[in-house]
This record gives structure tokens, sequence and C-alpha cells, in this order.
């Protein structure tokens, strides 16, 4: 078969060509693989019948303009080699069938030749395939990207942080077997060569409740059971550990000790390797803190003599003693006694239940301070000692949205942290749209769209706002009340469109929400979230056990609780303002680069490949916001195309034009679809890029390419993405 003569030369060195024959095929055809070229674009259920039929032929991905949506096909596909790794590399998106692996490849380009930072955002619903991305990306960028024996060291510690931070961050959970109870966004840095050179990695707001709790059919943290299974007998003996995970109070809450997906045993081989790679040497003290969990999580309460609450459990006690000093003593042991059942303030003893809480809140407090000097840890392994310039790409693995049968503080956070994501998106979406019509000198159409800033400052709004009021409550004198609390935001937020109590306007009571709830009216859906237990989850404080702890000879628990935290009188920021600060934080990191987005769906909730549930999938185009994305996407031009690329595409489709174009670019672009037949109305010119309006107009001038050319089986119909 021969080529046109053009063809050879579009993407240098035949690539293209290479390109073409190999990787499109009629199955990659299938539908469209750029939602922008729909011919009934606001139409969800054509949207869906797109994904359906991809999915059906296990193409998982398919574009919105520049952003990605993948679905999970919950099997390994054979796409992720390293072949296909080469297939991608320097390609542009139009010419190949959309991956991750192509995101990623346009994201390095992008930093290196505009030397311009950026971030892949990657979202979707629980078991929606965010972590399984942000991995390929990573791999993607380990194996391509050129490095020295030096800098291999880097990459293999970026790779094996993974492991590292799932074994202690990620839980089995009744969506997912692998699910993050964390948000991770990891900074890349490039030198100017492009090789990786450094990383930093930022954690969000773990699931601590967690550790001492697990609803059915759920695990604890991985680590706990890996170290269980995996662990060395000796080992095993000095923490004072049983083989038996059925042993733990914190480890059987869920009934769910094994996960068929899952081998404890060689995972925990996997984790001490890694660990290894990362140069980690306080491996023995992180064990103790593992163990001391466990321990705390088996000690007991009973009624002593008078009455007062004692620890029960002797043993446990004389362990946990010694995970703090290693000299173990009699006061130490007396005074994590005291720090368990004797109230901080007044000093006051603690009831049965007050005990417990306590027991649970030191368990959470530890575990959780001791997996944020974990990712330290990590990030001191990762510190680039290259002091040139660089530039990093960013990558966003956070909790999506998210509602349950009861949802509570943390649900509240994770859904706060979405709207704020959809906010930034919406930002940026119209912004860099708007500068580009603005750059080619084209009028700006205002696109109608919901905007939910109006929810981000219900909930952060400085006096006024949610988590304003909540620290109000949490810092007045006095114990803080919930009933207080939820009138409080009544009075200050009844009437907001997005505010609902269960109080109606007429004074009658509204069913479908509980006198101790509240609904939000999220952008992505309705939630109602309890309020039982907020405050004293905010306010608790685990000081007089920190004041225990920070004296440890625990290398790790002493660097985690300081001193002049536990000593001071202030009370600390209540968890809503350090995840608000945290998040304002993030929003800016992200505003400062150039972002792309990875939209991750989730097919059905049985975590079953080939099963594509429309209901289900419905529900997260909805509250990913695709359809709105889309509409923004194509408000104005669906196309958008740099001259160059658009002559040389189709110029062999007027005589004025074939074979070369002599003029001025746009001149020849004028020309060719005025022989086109392109009424005015259909496109507009540009500085350097046509734009054009309707997808019709484009296949119609696709056809007659085609028709051209039959031998040629081509259909840029469906690859044609004519963005950039
Ligand atoms: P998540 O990160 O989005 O959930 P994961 O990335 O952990 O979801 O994906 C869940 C599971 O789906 C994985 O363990 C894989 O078994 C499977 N999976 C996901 N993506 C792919 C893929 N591209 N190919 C094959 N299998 C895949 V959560 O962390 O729960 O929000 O908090
Ligand atoms: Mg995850």
């Amino acid at each position: 078969m021969s080529l046109p003569p053009h063809w050879k030369e579009v993407g240098g060195e035949g690539r293209v060509h290479r390109v073409m024959e190999s990787t499109l095929t009629a199955r990659d055809r299938v539908g469209v693989q750029d939602f922008v070229l729909l011919e009934n674009y606001t139409s969800e259920a054509a949207f869906i019948e797109n994904l359906r039929r991809r999915f059906g032929e296990k193409l998982i991905y398919t574009y919105i303009g520049s952003v990605l949506v993948s679905v999970n096909p919950y099997k390994d596909l054979e796409i992720y080699s390293k072949a296909h790794m080469e297939r991608y590399r320097g390609v542009s998106f139009y010419e190949i069938s959309p991956h991750i692996y192509a995101v990623s490849d346009n994201t390095y380009r992008a930093m290196r030749t505009e030397r311009r930072d950026q971030c892949i955002l990657i979202s979707g619903e629980s078991g929606a395939g965010k972590t399984e991305a942000s991995k390929k990306i990573l791999q993607y960028y380990a194996t391509t990207c050129p490095v020295t024996d030096h800098m291999s060291t880097i990459r293999d510690r970026l790779l094996q942080s993974n492991p590292v931070l799932e074994a202690f961050g990620n839980a089995k959970t009744l969506r997912n077997d692998n699910s993050s109870r964390f948000g991770k966004y990891m900074d890349v840095q490039f030198d100017f060569r492009g090789a990786p050179i450094g990383g930093h990695i930022l954690n969000y707001l773990l699931e601590k409740s967690r550790v001492v709790h697990q609803n059915h059919g759920e695990r604890n943290f991985h680590i706990f059971y890996q170290l269980l299974e995996g662990g060395e007998q000796d080992q095993l003996s000095k923490l004072g550990l049983e083989r038996n995970a059925q042993k733990y109070h914190y480890l059987v809450k869920g009934c769910c000790p094994r996960v068929s997906s899952i081998n404890d045993k060689s995972d925990w081989k996997t984790v001490r390797k890694a660990l290894t790679v990362i140069g980690f040497h306080e491996e023995e003290d992180l064990l103790n803190i593992i163990a001391s969990v466990l321990h705390l999580g088996n000690t007991q309460f009973g009624e002593g003599e008078d009455g007062e609450t004692q620890i029960t459990t002797e043993p446990q006690l004389t362990y946990l003693s010694k995970v703090r000093t290693s000299n173990m003593n009699s006061t130490s042991s007396h005074r994590l006694t005291h720090s368990l059942i004797l109230h901080f303030k007044g000093r006051c003893p603690l009831s049965f239940e007050q005990a417990v809480a306590a027991r649970d809140a030191l368990a959470k407090a530890v575990y959780g301070r001791a997996f944020t000097w974990l990712v330290a840890k990590i990030n001191q392994s990762l510190l680039a000692s290259y002091k040139g310039s660089s530039s990093v790409i960013g990558l966003l693995d956070i909790y999506g949205f998210e509602v349950f049968q009861h949802n509570s503080f943390e649900q509240f956070c994770i859904n706060y942290c979405n709207e704020k994501l959809q906010q930034l998106f919406i930002k940026l979406t119209l912004k860099s749209e708007q500068e580009e019509y603005e750059a080619e000198g084209i009028t700006w159409e205002p696109v109608k769209y919901f905007d939910n800033k109006i929810i981000c400052d219900l909930v952060e709004e400085k006096h006024k706002g949610f988590i304003s009021i909540l620290d109000e409550e949490c810092l007045r004198p006095g114990e803080p009340s919930d009933i207080s609390f939820l009138e409080k935001l009544e009075d200050t937020l009844g009437g907001h469109a997005h505010f609902v109590t269960h109080k109606l306007a007429n004074g009658k009571t509204r069913k479908a929400v509980g006198r101790e709830e509240f609904r939000l009216i999220h952008y992505a859906g309705e939630v109602n979230y309890t309020v039982n237990g907020e405050l004293a989850n905010q306010s608790v404080n685990s000081r007089t056990a920190g004041s225990v702890i920070c004296q440890s000879d625990n290398q790790i628990l002493s660097q985690c609780f300081h001193r002049e935290e536990v000593t001071t009188q202030k009370r600390p920021e209540t968890a809503a303002t350090q995840f608000k600060n945290s998040l304002a934080k993030l929003i800016e990191i992200l505003m400062s680069k150039e972002p792309s987005y990875v939209r991750c769906i989730k097919p059905n909730d049985a975590k079953q490949s080939g099963r594509f549930d429309e209901a289900l999938v419905r529900h997260q185009v909805k509250y990913l916001g695709l359809m709105e994305n889309l509409r923004v996407r194509r408000a104005g031009f669906a196309y958008r195309r740099r001259y160059e690329a658009f002559l040389q595409r189709y110029k062999s489709l007027c005589p004025g034009t074939w074979p070369n174009w002599q003029g001025r670019l746009a001149d020849g672009v004028a020309t060719l679809v005025q022989h086109l037949g392109y009424k005015p109305e259909e496109y507009k010119l540009g500085k350097t890029k046509i734009f054009i309006r309707f997808p019709k107009t484009l296949f119609t001038t696709e056809d007659a390419l085609e028709a051209r050319r039959p031998a040629l089986a081509l259909t840029l119909q469906t690859s044609w993405r004519g963005y950039r």
C-alpha cells in the first residue's frame, strides 16, 4: 500500500504512519473516542451509551477534550506493557487511542517544552481506579524518562513509596479491597534533561477511626495483618504478639481478617523490601508502634473496689510501658494508667465509657502521628540533592465524593474537599477556555454553568460559615454540645439554599432529615450528616496521653508528639480548621500549575469485570460533572486546531492548497475551507488556529478525506482531538 506522500511527513520519521497502522484497528474506533465528537452532546443517554459500547470492547479510556475518562475494567488488560509506553512517547493525543500514558506523556512534554509545572488531578469514587491510575503514571515516568545510575535510586524510591504508604494507609472496605484511606498529593521533580530527581508527598486526613473500629466486612489498615501473617516468629514474640488476627479487638470488628484478593504474607515481604529501598532504619520502632496499637486495643477496663475505673489487663499495660521506654519502670507504667483513666482536665476519674474512649483516642492519635511521620520519612528519602532548575508534575489521588447511610465528620471533610476541587476545575477550565479565545482574538461567549462557590462559602466563610461555627462551639468554655451546635447552625445558615435541617419554615418537621442531622446540598447531590459525636470528635484531646508519650524512648513517638504542643494551655486548632487550611494550601499549589484531569468511573459495585451498571455510571457521570464539562468544552467551538496541522491534514482536498501551500498559513486555511464550502457561522479563524463550531462540519471533511484515500484505514473522526 502506498501512502499519500504527506502522511509520511506528519509526526516526523514515519511515526504517525507506524502508529496508525499498528494501533488504530476497527475495534479502537467503537463509539467516539472523544466525547466532543458526540452529535448529541447534551444527551446523558448518548454519553453513557458511548462509554458502555467502548467498555464492552475493553476500551476503558475516552476523552472529553483534554480530560481523560477511565472506566475500571476490574481485570488486567494488556495495555500497560513497555511496548505500549513506547507507543505513546512523543505522540499527540489525536494520533492514537486514548490512554493514561497519553495524558502522562502530554503532561511531561508540556512541562519540558513550556517549562511550566504541571499537575494531574485524578478523581472518582471509591474503587474507581484512582490509585491504579496514579501508579500507572508514575510507572510511565519511571520507565520512559532518562535516568543515570544515581537517579535510579530516586526513581526506585518514588516507586517504592507506594507499597509502604498503601500498607499503612489502605484497607479493605466494602467498596474496594485496597481502598486508600487518606488523600495524597505527590510532586515528582524533574531536572532540565527531564530526569526524575526527587519527590514530595503531602497527605490528607487519614481515616483514623478505622484503627479502632471497622464496619462489617471491612478491615483495619493492611499493615496489621501483614505483620501478623508475615512477621518472623521471634519478631512477633519480641513484640508480644500472636500470629492470629482474631486475638486482637481492633482487628475483628469487621469480622473479616482475610480477603481473597490479598496476600498479606507476600505483601509484608514487599513492604519490608520497599522500606529497605527507601533507606529506612527505624523499623523496630515502627513495629513497636503497630504492636502497641494492638495491645492498646486489648486493654480492658473494670471497676475497682471504690467504684473507680481500673485497667484489668495487666500484660498489655506492661507491654505498653515497654514500648514507650526501653528502661521500663513503674512510674512510666503508672503514668500511662493515669493518662488512660484520668481526665486531663481537673483530674477527675473517667467513667468506664470515657476510659474506653480515651484508650481509642490514644490509639488513633498514635497511629495517625506515626503515619504522618512515615510520610515525612519518605519525603526525606526523596529529597533532591540537585540544585539546578527543575520542574514538577504533581499527582493528586484524593477521595471522591461519598454518601453513606450515616455520614459523619469524615464524609463532611471528603465532600468539602470535592467541592473545592470542583471549584478549581470550573475556574481553571473556564479560565483556560477564555484565555485561549482571547489569545486567538475570538469573541468569548459566556457559558452557563452551576458555580459551586456558594457551597464552598457555606462551609468556609469567615464568621458565618460552617467551620467557623464549629470552631466557636468547640472553643466556648464548658463542654461543647451537639444540640447547641445544631441550633447555632440553624440560626446562622437556616434559609441558605444549600443547607437544610429537619425544621421547616412553617414550624413543621421535615421527615427526610433527622433531629441530629443537617443536610448539605452539594453540587454532586444531597447528603445528610449526623452531628452526633461531631464535637466530641473535634475536641478529643489526647494531651495527657501525649504528654506521657513525648517522653518516650521510641524515636518515632517522641518525634510525633512534641512537648510544646502537649503542654500549651491553648486549645489546638480543630480538625476542621486544620483540614480547611491544608485544603487551601493544596488549592494554592494546584492553581500554580497547569492541570490535566483523569476522571475515574466504577462500572459496578461487585468489583466484577465486564459488568456495566448503567444507573451506577449515570450517577458518577453526574457528580463528576462530566456533562457540564462537555458542555463547557462544546459551548463555543467544539474543535480548534493549529493552522499548520489543519492544512497538513486536509490540503489534499483542495487544488489550491495541494501539494503545498506557499503563502501565509491562515490564508491557506481560508482557501481550503472556502473550497470545502464551510459556512461563515460554522467556523472562525483565530491568530494561529481554526475554530470549528460543530463536529458535523469536521465529520463531512473527514468523510471526504477517506473517500479520497479508501486504502488507508484511518478514521480521524474517532481520533481527532483538535486540542492545542
Ligand atoms: P481508588 O483508588 O479509586 O479507590 P483503586 O485504584 O484502588 O481505586 O482501584 C480499585 C481496584 O480496581 C484495584 O485494586 C484493581 O483491582 C482494579 N483496577 C483499577 N484500575 C484498574 C486498571 N486500570 N486495570 C485493572 N484493574 C484496575 V479509594 O482508594 O477506595 O477511593 O479510597
Ligand atoms: Mg485509592
